[in-house]
């Protein structure tokens, strides 16, 4: 890690740099040649790039009935009750959120209410590759379930041997998604936004992925269809005081390193003490872990930053906007009183990134790159539609058509002062 003693306000920015994402222009000119040519040939192009990119030979894009019930058989009984355990807590946390608006009567006879209508066509892209992320899958398929959306489509990338991962089809069987493709990458992103034979075409993509996924995401938007959020490398934010324990510290910054050698990673402490504490016990605990050597390039460009206040730290964090930030202090509620931008936010010494990556009931898909400045992460709204209605009487009509009257003849629109008075007179008569 990099370390920094009390960098001043001016050195900041350069601090909260993320990196470059690089040669994005050769990435986007790759997504629309797979774009053109999944819209030309359809399945043929998917079979292609299952076998040039995947490595994997498929006759049928579909997972097949009994291909699930062969795959929930190799699940381990133990990740099954976990999964179920996380799958319900999910589920708890995410139905809260479906709230019930009355209908409200701004004017005497004149009624306005607002619906929840699910999207009803969802597409769901889980990444294979070196961690099939099927926790990712019970992230996007709760609040798609709770909130009713018909149609759930699963693209997940096939394995060398044309399967699919186990562990995915079992939570995609406990999550009642029936519909799975095995397409990967960009392709998978092109064939939901435009349709092929076997995959249907959605209004709305969810789901992280690697650049050409990311690219080709931003590109289905051009189709018509809408996406979850820009999605970026993960990113943790720790903000540690002197009564942090460096080796959680060290375990919760490794969690994050290991995701991807782009994962960013930030330790901000105002305890000259602990800054060391937790850069050794980092290099202890790496030495130990099987992806030591992503998490190992994530750490060359993460930073150990000493500040002055708690003030201070919590400052600079808003300013970065993580996508996770940890708050291992001895008061985590009056700091969190003060986060104006994060994705999701950790208290205490024994809450660690982890728990709400997994099972504790908040949703792990959040934004990244700075993007929680503007951006929530998924819930359930994510999956829905607010429709507005309205309703006028007879009385209504008397109280709001002379506002309407009044403000479309000043703005010269004479056609809608005439969609009222039209009325008006008619009632009078
Ligand atoms: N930290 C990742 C989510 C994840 N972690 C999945 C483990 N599995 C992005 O929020
Ligand atoms: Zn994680």
């Amino acid at each position: 890690m990099q370390v920094f003693h009390y960098p001043v306000p001016a050195e900041w920015p350069a601090l909260q740099q993320r990196a470059a994402a690089g040669e994005a222009r050769q990435v986007e000119e790759r997504v629309r040649q797979i774009f053109d040519d999944v819209r030309q040939r359809g399945d043929e192009a998917l079979r292609q790039y299952a076998a040039e990119l995947d490595g994997a030979t498929l006759t049928e894009l579909r997972v097949s009935p009994d291909e699930i019930g062969s795959a929930v058989a190799q699940v381990p009984a133990d990740l099954q009750t976990a999964i179920r355990q996380a799958h319900a807590n999910l589920w708890k946390f995410h139905a809260t959120q479906r709230a019930e608006e009355p209908r409200v009567e701004t004017m005497p006879g004149v009624t306005c209410w607002r619906r929840s209508v699910p999207v009803q066509r969802v597409g769901l892209y889980i990444p294979g590759g070196s961690a099939p992320l099927f926790s990712t899958l019970l992230m996007l398929g709760v609040p798609a379930r709770l909130a009713g959306c018909p149609e759930v489509v699963l693209t997940t990338p096939p394995q060398k041997d044309g399967s699919v991962n186990p562990v995915i089809l079992f939570t995609a069987q406990l999550l009642g998604i029936q519909t799975i493709i095995k397409a990967g990458g960009a392709q998978a992103i092109a064939a939901l936004a435009g349709g092929t034979d076997s995959v249907p075409a959605v209004d709305k993509i969810f789901g992280p992925g690697n650049r050409y996924v990311t690219a080709a995401k931003q590109l289905a938007t051009q189709h018509g269809v809408a996406i979850d959020m820009p999605a970026g490398p993960s990113e943790v934010l720790v903000i540690a005081d002197r009564t942090a324990d460096p080796a959680f510290v060290a375990a919760d910054l490794l969690s994050q390193a290991e995701h991807g050698p782009d994962s960013q990673v930030l330790l901000l402490t105002d305890s000259v003490e602990l800054l060391p504490l937790v850069t050794a016990e980092v290099e202890h605990q790496l030495a130990e872990l099987p992806r030591r050597d992503v998490a190992a390039r994530a750490l060359t460009e993460s930073r150990a930053i000493l500040l002055r206040t708690p003030e201070e730290m919590l400052f600079f964090s808003n300013q970065y906007a993580p996508e996770h930030l940890i708050l291992a202090v001895s008061d985590p509620e009056a700091l969190a009183a003060g986060v104006t931008s994060a994705g999701s936010v950790f208290l205490g010494h024994l809450t660690p990134e982890a728990a709400g990556d997994y099972a504790s009931g908040t949703n792990h898909t959040l934004p990244t790159g700075g993007y929680a400045r503007n951006y929530s992460g998924v819930s359930l709204d994510s999956f829905l539609k607010k429709i507005t209605f309205q309703r006028i009487t007879p009385e209504g009509l008397l109280h709001v058509g002379p506002v309407v009257e009044t403000m479309a003849e000043a703005e010269g629109l004479h056609a809608h002062a005439r969609a009222v008075t039209l009325r008006l007179e008619s009632i009078n008569n």
